[in-house]
């Protein structure tokens, strides 16, 4: 059994929740809500820290559902402005790089997105405290963790979201730029609703050749996952990273 009982915890096979979860939340929403998005509707971040903890505090962390991030989730939804939004996967410091630049917004440049990055976070049946020790592993122990179900149903509504020309960075230094597996191909490409236009950039490392190609199989998926659903898609490849990010 993964779940093994030592001292009343069980010991799940990926990293604790992190520490002093809940005060990073609260500060990173104040910082957000007053210095990085001032202008955006005033948000109760003293809510939204207690909506995020009742999402999962005391529950079994294997059974996490979408419908528990809901109400989190209404209270700050993922949207960004039209033709601003940057998917990625398998380069998220090259896309937040990227976005810095321009006039552009991956998800962590929402709020529940900044409030999220990086953190870890799983509770137990008939505790009010955080598993410190361990939380669920997605191989391991569970794909239904409160971790995984959280980048899923978010990206899911950040994609959901997308209009006009959207733009998603994928790493063509991997012999798959597109992993159909990834959150990118499982729940943001197939997603995307009729008549936006995305646009894919491969961004290979500085120095090496590509790996990929736009003609490659992988990139073939990703073009007949969005033919049906009527999405445009444009693709660039064979970009250095440096090359990328001078354009850029
Ligand atoms: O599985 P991925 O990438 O394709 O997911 C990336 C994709 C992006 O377009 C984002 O919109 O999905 C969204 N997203 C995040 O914003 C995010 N921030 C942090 C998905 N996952 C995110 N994380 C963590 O990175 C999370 O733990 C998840 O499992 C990884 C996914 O990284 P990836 O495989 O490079």
């Amino acid at each position: 059994d993964c779940c093994t009982p030592i001292k009343k915890l069980c010991w799940w096979h990926g990293v604790g929740s992190t520490a002093d979860f809940q005060k990073i939340i609260q500060e990173r929403c104040d910082t957000y809500t007053q210095t990085i998005r001032p202008g955006s509707r005033s948000r109760n971040c003293q809510a939204i820290r207690q909506a995020f903890m009742s999402t999962f505090i005391s529950k079994d962390p294997c059974k996490a559902t979408k419908e528990d991030y809901n109400s989190l989730i209404n209270l700050a939804p993922p949207t960004v402005p039209c033709g601003q939004q940057v998917f990625w996967s398998k380069t998220k410091e090259l896309a937040h790089e990227y976005v810095k630049r321009q006039r552009l917004m991956t998800l962590e440049d929402t709020l529940l997105g900044y409030l999220a990055d990086g953190l870890s976070w799983c509770g137990e049946p008939g505790s009010s405290d955080l598993n410190i020790w361990s939380c669920p592993d997605w191989r391991k122990d569970c794909r239904t963790n409160y971790l995984s179900v959280f980048w899923e149903v978010l990206s899911e509504r950040f994609a959901e979201s997308a209009c006009s020309t959207v733009r998603v960075v994928l790493n063509g230094s991997l012999e798959n730029a597109f992993d159909s597996m990834s959150i990118f191909g499982r729940v943001e490409a197939p997603n995307l609703r009729p008549q936006v236009e995305l646009e894919a950039w491969l961004v290979h490392d500085t120095g090496k050749p590509p790996s990929d190609s736009c003609s490659g199989s992988s990139i073939r998926k990703l073009k007949s996952i969005l033919d049906g659903r009527n999405v445009k898609f444009r693709c660039m490849d064979n970009l250095s990273r440096d090359q990328f990010l001078q354009r850029s």
